[in-house]
């Protein structure tokens, strides 16, 4: 064993060889005072008895077998415009903010940033961070009040994203009106159940999923401040999804008039093993089961009228009713995912070299926070219209299905208002979320501005252009 200084390593030193992890002292005498104590505190700062417990059951998993069954949703021709209306009184009466979960590492779109930062919108290649603030900057100017915006970021992410906030001076929203918080991190572990070392002084961790925003919120004292703030709903999104109807009346006044906790929107999967998590209730509890947890049974199973039985599939869009997160103190579960990790490598007989490990990754979900919740319901949208992911560098949800997903939708919209005649063929068309983000209210304003929008959408010679752009 290493000798120790004081009563503190010795502690920390005799946890480390109870719970066989001697090995992240291994450059003990290599590293200087200000290393050691760094060292210290991320060793005192790991909970042992819970890394073990969460091994335990990684080697362990089998399969559980789910009991479930179908559940409710509200489908998209039962909308009403009563709930409209509850929906806007809501946001007239700032009582709605936004949530968006901007921590992970985005490792599949090969991108060095935060996610948020990537160039999605068709023509001007607006950021998603840029996409959401022109939408909430909208809203805010149309319902005449100043809404509210919470990114949670991770360790890894926050000083990055909160720099490119202030460069570009928060897009015109007020600084006031947006708030950054951190999520918590969980130490990595290798298939053998070892910490790892990434570099001589620092344990590897993740961030612990965006199911760790119950637990940022509180801690941040962000909570505390929305529940001053009056709000009562937190609009909830993913920084993947730039169409997203995050002010959407409709969904917010189901919520509010269901007197849900947890209310989600769903699509209807195009393919059974679409990576989407399945609404179900299991034990009579609504739950989303994400497409990894889903047995191939309950994947393919199919209803009296063969369709898929599981059909409907949750696209990480929720609203929380603030009370029910202020009351919140159940466990969440905690997940796993195998990942390579640069690390050093301590199981050959040589001195260690920093390489890619065989690890496991722990992570919590949001969406298990429904089953906890009193009430909650899923809501049917269309995915034509708010689902256009980016998440991989090419292929099935990358920006190339982002862009021609978008630039349809504006079509779309367009030939609604008698704007577009003809065939649609891969032109990139961008309608700014200042000068309306969803349909309705494009419908609302387009009919005043005709000669706007024809200017911009056909040449001289009355030809569609190549590349529009509306503001
Ligand atoms: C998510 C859902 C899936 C489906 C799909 C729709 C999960 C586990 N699965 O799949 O069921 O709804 O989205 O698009 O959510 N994030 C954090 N901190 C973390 C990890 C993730 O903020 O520690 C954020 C991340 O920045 C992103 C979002 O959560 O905005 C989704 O994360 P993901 O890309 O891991 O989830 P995905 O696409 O596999």
């Amino acid at each position: 064993m290493l000798k120790y200084r004081n009563d503190r390593e010795k502690n920390i030193f005799k946890t480390l060889s109870k719970y066989k992890n001697e090995h992240v002292l291994y450059f003990w005498n290599e590293i200087g005072d200000k290393k050691k104590e760094k060292l210290l505190n991320e060793i005192e700062n790991i909970d042992f008895k819970l890394i073990n417990f969460l091994y335990k059951k990684f080697k362990n998993n089998k399969n559980r077998k789910l009991n479930l069954e179908q559940t409710n949703y509200l489908s998209i021709n039962e909308r009403s415009k009563e709930l409209k209306s509850i929906g806007i009184n809501a946001l007239k009466a700032n009582q709605v903010a936004f949530l968006t979960v901007a921590g992970g590492q985005g490792s599949r779109l090969g991108y060095d940033h935060p996610k948020g930062f990537y160039p999605t919108s068709p023509v001007k290649n607006k950021s998603l961070f840029q996409i959401f603030a022109e939408k909430i900057k909208f809203y805010s100017n149309y319902y005449k009040v100043d809404l509210n915006w919470y990114i949670m970021t991770s360790e890894f992410n926050y000083q990055e994203i909160v720099d490119y906030f202030n460069k570009r001076k928060y897009f015109g929203l007020n600084k006031n009106n947006v708030s950054f918080f951190r999520q918590g991190m969980f130490p990595s572990l290798t298939t053998e159940g070892k910490l790892i070392l990434s570099e001589k002084d620092t344990i590897f961790k993740n961030p612990d999923g965006h199911g760790g925003i119950l637990k940022a919120l509180l801690k941040s004292g962000l909570l505390k401040k929305i529940i001053k703030q009056k709000i009562k709903h937190l609009s909830y999104f993913q920084v993947d999804n730039p169409m997203i109807n995050m002010a959407d009346p409709y969904f917010i006044g189901f919520h509010i008039k269901q007197k849900s906790m947890v209310s989600s929107k769903v699509i209807k999967k195009l393919y059974p093993e679409e990576k989407l998590g399945v609404i179900g209730k299991i034990n009579g509890k609504n739950n989303v089961i994400e497409y990894s947890d889903l047995s191939e049974n309950d994947m393919y199973a199919k209803n009296d009228n063969n369709e898929l039985k599981y059909l409907m599939g949750s696209i990480a869009i929720h609203i929380f009713n603030v009370d029910f997160l202020n009351k919140f103190t159940k466990k969440m579960p905690i997940h796993f995912a195998q990942k390579k990790i640069k690390g050093y490598d301590f199981t050959e007989n040589k001195s260690p070299r920093i390489t890619d490990l065989d690890g496991i990754k722990f992570e919590t979900f949001v969406f298990d926070a429904i089953p906890f919740a009193k009430k909650s319901v899923f809501f049917e949208t269309e995915r034509e219209v708010e689902f256009f992911p980016v998440k991989n560098k090419s292929g099935i949800d990358s920006i190339e299905t982002s862009i021609a997903g978008q630039s349809k939708l504006f079509v779309n919209w367009l030939r609604s208002v008698g704007a577009w005649n003809g065939k649609y063929y891969n032109q990139k068309v961008e309608i700014s979320p200042l000068y309306a983000p969803d349909k309705e209210l494009f419908l609302e304003k387009a009919d005043k501005d005709t000669d706007k929008i024809n200017k911009a959408v056909f040449d001289e010679k009355g030809k569609i252009r190549d590349k529009i752009y509306i503001e």
